[in-house]
């Protein structure tokens, strides 16, 4: 009946009337408001929930009178209501001893016995060993990421230790974030006209002669605050591209040029980008000499990179780098889209800094339709990682791990974070091996909103070993029970999704209020409800409220808006009024000056922060350490190249696994491999095979595509089996590409880790060397022996 009901309602004239932000359709309330997790994504799109008499959402659908989407939703978001009933959703706070850890022995108890426990377990870790030894792990971009975390860390347990899930290298965003912040000031994006509310049509907009899409996947991932589907309004209006990706993506399937470069040699190839453009004359003159610095010297050191040795590097074509080189310096504007498989990979600080010194050497710097210079969020809004930092006292700041040895990594938006393979050493070691004064033992791990052993954290096993054996008490906050929380955590806390909580979005521009439109499941509590109460029980000077309108306000008063969250609320979506050329207006550098907010005041070539924390000041290339050139010996044992975690449309990262619909389209792993590399192990479509390197091997399915070079291969990352046994972790090591990958093998900044780029072989599974499974062998046997790296300081 319902069902039939909203079917024939398809059309309805108010969809389109965006100052109405509810209304009544027969027997539902349908609200017009954003969503973004959980479950997760980077986005937030505007939707219409529809939502019965008793308070329960029933049915989403994309807002088309919201301009960041304009009604697109991706099919993850089409289902969040199976998401929100699902069978296997957390409904109330569990406890378990330490010594139950991987055992299903979890106890039912009320939120203020958890809040009791946490509270006695930080005042024990706090006295006994020091704030620094409680540690908040957060993942990617979720909406807990922004100013939850932090807010947690730094006021709840007075710790300077916020960081990532074990995320090597910080090899997200961390490194193009870090090198962005040097050379232009502030973060750079893709100008799809996303900042004008009249997107497209708006009369200040000029549409890009060319796209330079590099190691990015947009129509699949969405990441970061931006959306595929503009790029492709933007190619409907007459846009070329230039793909930079090993893999024919659909993308690259439509570019007018195509180079499917060997994974993780990009900076070579950025550099011989860089040097025909200078040699063909195609350079803006009056930007590089009005507004930069350094450019001579980069450009010299691009000029060591010809295209034909960047062609034997990047097993490319002279020609065709020439060509696509020629394009990207000739069209007008080239707006560049850049993704992670840039940050994964040991030198992605200097390819960053190749390709950016491309964007800026033609002239694409903020103006329309080039890229962007996102000085803040919308309004001034302090909801960036960093926003929490005020309240971290000056003692403390010294204490975050990594930024001494790393000084680098102390340098952007991420630049507060604990860098994530110190503190595995730290964690390891017992705190014996840190780059902070006095030992400073890891005790107490909170989770909050990542998965580590099933997906964050490179080198799985290990991260398991050094969890389980030298923690003391974890938490994991979140709406289902994961592999990690199974583990090892004591205390599991259940948590709201999108449509039960109250909040904000604005990653960048523009803001967007996030409403509660749907009774809560059980006993869940909203991840700003969670922060706040506990920040003000555990810090009586706590300088955010208790509850999260109080807080959403004092965020939006603190801003440059009179909106109350209240008023927002009715909007659903603000847009800031946006100028283009703002290093020119004077409203990039704090001091209100022109020019950029770096050291020199000008868009830095060669920044100057790079020689004092002892770095090179020009990019270079750097071998993969794991490759035929470099390991020719291992090469031959393991004579593919490994690829791992593009992104798939069912899954973002470890989530969704428990849900049939995206089960039904994307039931198993698939590893990518190329037509003859399947002829040649005699491999049909949808065979098991281990994929194995000499750190360890996991079992996915073949997917055969053609297009990819028969020596590359791209295996999926994320898998776990919600459906599986408990006890054995879901089998979260069987699956798991991140058996393969290493963890303390990072860039010289401490930026960029070889999540991409690793070698490997696959071979057909066997009831006989199918016996012992990974999971098994992790967990029971040890794991598999090899050396493993080490930081060296
Ligand atoms: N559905 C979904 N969306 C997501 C996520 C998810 O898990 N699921 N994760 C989110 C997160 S945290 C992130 S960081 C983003 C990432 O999103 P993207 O930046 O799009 O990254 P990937 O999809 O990992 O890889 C992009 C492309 O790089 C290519 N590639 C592989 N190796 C190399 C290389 O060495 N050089 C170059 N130039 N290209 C290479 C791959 O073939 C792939 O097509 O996605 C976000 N969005
Ligand atoms: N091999 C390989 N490994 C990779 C990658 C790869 O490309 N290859 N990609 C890497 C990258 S770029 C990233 S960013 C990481 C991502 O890694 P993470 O961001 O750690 O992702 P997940 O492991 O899925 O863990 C997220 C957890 O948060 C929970 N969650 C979702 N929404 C919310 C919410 O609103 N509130 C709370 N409290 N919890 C929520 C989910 O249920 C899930 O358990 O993975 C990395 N791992
Ligand atoms: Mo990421």
């Amino acid at each position: 009946m319902t069902k039939k009901y909203l079917e024939g309602n398809t059309y309805n004239p108010d969809i389109y009337r965006s100052d109405l932000d509810h209304w009544q359709e027969g027997d539902y309330t349908v609200y017009r408001t954003t969503q973004w997790s959980a479950p997760g994504c980077h986005d937030g799109c505007g939707i219409l929930a529809y939502v019965n008499k008793e308070g329960k959402l029933e049915k989403i659908e994309g807002d088309p009178a919201n301009g960041y989407n304009r009604g697109a939703l991706c099919m993850r978001c089409l289902d969040i209501v199976e998401a929100m009933y699902a069978e296997d959703r957390l409904k109330y706070p569990m406890k378990r001893a330490r010594e139950d850890r991987g055992k299903d022995a979890w106890q039912r108890i009320s939120w203020d016995e958890a809040f009791d426990l946490i509270e006695e377990k930080v005042r024990y870790f706090q006295e006994t060993y020091g704030s620094g030894s409680i540690v908040v792990q957060q993942g990617t971009g979720r909406n807990t990421t922004f100013f939850h975390s932090t807010a947690l860390c730094y006021i709840g347990f007075n710790s300077p230790s916020d960081t990532g899930g074990f995320l090597s290298g910080s090899s997200c965003y961390g490194p193009r974030a870090s090198i962005m912040a040097l050379m232009a000031g502030c973060f750079l994006i893709s100008d799809m006209s996303q900042a004008l509310p009249e997107r497209f049509d708006s009369p200040d907009y000029v549409l890009p002669e060319c796209i330079l899409i590099w190691g990015n996947d947009a129509i699949v991932s969405n990441p970061d605050g931006f959306l595929g589907h503009w790029m492709v309004e933007a190619m409907k209006r007459g846009s070329e591209l230039v793909v930079i990706d090993p893999r024919l993506t659909w993308m690259a399937a439509k570019a007018k040029y195509w180079l499917p470069l060997r994974p993780a040699t990009d900076a070579a190839l950025a550099m011989a980008i860089a040097n025909v453009i200078d040699e063909e004359g195609l350079i803006d003159h009056e930007f590089i000499d009005c507004w930069t610095f350094g450019y001579d010297t980069f450009i010299e050191a691009c000029r060591t990179m010809t295209p034909e040795k960047a062609a034997e590097i990047c097993w490319l074509d002279a020609d065709t780098i020439r060509a696509a080189a020629r394009f990207i310096g000739s069209s007008h504007p080239t707006s560049l889209q850049w993704g992670l498989k840039l940050d994964q990979q040991v030198a992605a600080t200097p390819a960053g800094q190749a390709i950016l010194g491309i964007v800026a050497m033609t002239g694409n710097i903020d103006v329309p339709g080039g890229n962007l210079l996102m000085v803040d969020h919308a309004f001034n809004l302090a909801l960036s990682t960093g926003s929490n930092w005020r309240f971290v006292p000056e003692d403390q700041r010294k204490m975050i791990l990594g930024n001494n040895v790393f000084p680098m990594h102390a340098q952007g938006d991420v630049g507060n974070m604990a860098q994530e393979d110190v503190v595995l050493e730290a964690l390891e070691s017992d705190g014996k091996i840190n780059d902070v004064e006095g030992d400073m033992p890891l005790k107490m791990f909170v989770l909050y909103s990542t998965n580590p052993i099933a997906n964050m954290a490179t080198e799985a096993p290990r991260i398991y070993d050094a969890m389980v054996n030298h923690s003391e008490f974890n938490v994991d906050v979140n709406y289902v029970l994961t592999p990690s929380a199974m583990a090892y955590c004591e205390l599991v806390l259940p948590i709201a999704m999108g449509p039960e909580r109250n909040s904000l979005r604005a990653w960048w521009w523009p803001l967007r209020s996030i409403r509660k439109t749907s009774e809560r499941y059980y006993e869940c509590k909203s991840d700003e409800e969670l922060v706040a109460e506990l920040c003000n029980r555990l810090n009586p000077e706590s300088p955010i409220p208790d509850n999260d309108i109080a807080w959403m306000d004092q965020i939006l008063s603190e801003s440059n808006t009179d909106l109350t969250f209240e008023d927002l609320k009715k909007k659903v979506i603000e847009w800031p009024e946006w100028h283009y050329r703002k290093y020119a207006l004077g409203e990039v550098r704090y001091d209100g000056q022109p020019g950029f907010n770096t050291v020199t005041g000008r868009f830095e070539f060669t920044p100057v922060l790079l020689e004092q924390f002892g770095l090179p000041q020009t990019p270079y290339y750097e071998e993969p350490r794991e490759s035929p050139l470099s390991t020719p010996e291992l090469a031959e044992k393991y004579p593919l190249i490994l690829m791992t975690g593009r992104r798939s449309w069912e899954f973002f990262h470890s989530e969704h696994r428990n849900l049939k619909t995206m089960r039904e389209f994307h039931p198993d792993p698939l590893i990518e491999v190329s037509p003859e590399l399947a002829e040649e192990h005699h491999l049909a479509e949808g065979d098991w095979v281990w994929v194995e390197n000499h750190r360890g091997r996991c079992r996915q399915r073949i997917k055969i595509t053609p297009g990819l070079n028969p020596r590359f291969v791209m295996a999926e990352h994320g898998w776990w089996f919600p459906e599986g046994d408990r006890e054995r972790l879901f089998g979260v090591f069987d699956s798991n590409i991140n058996n393969l990958t290493t963890q303390c093998n990072i860039g010289q900044s401490g930026y960029g880790a070889p999540y991409n780029g690793l070698l490997c072989t696959i071979y057909r599974c066997t009831e006989a060397n199918s016996e012992v499974l990974p999971t098994e062998q992790v967990t029971e046997k040890g794991g598999w022996s090899y050396e493993r790296s080490h930081l060296d300081f």
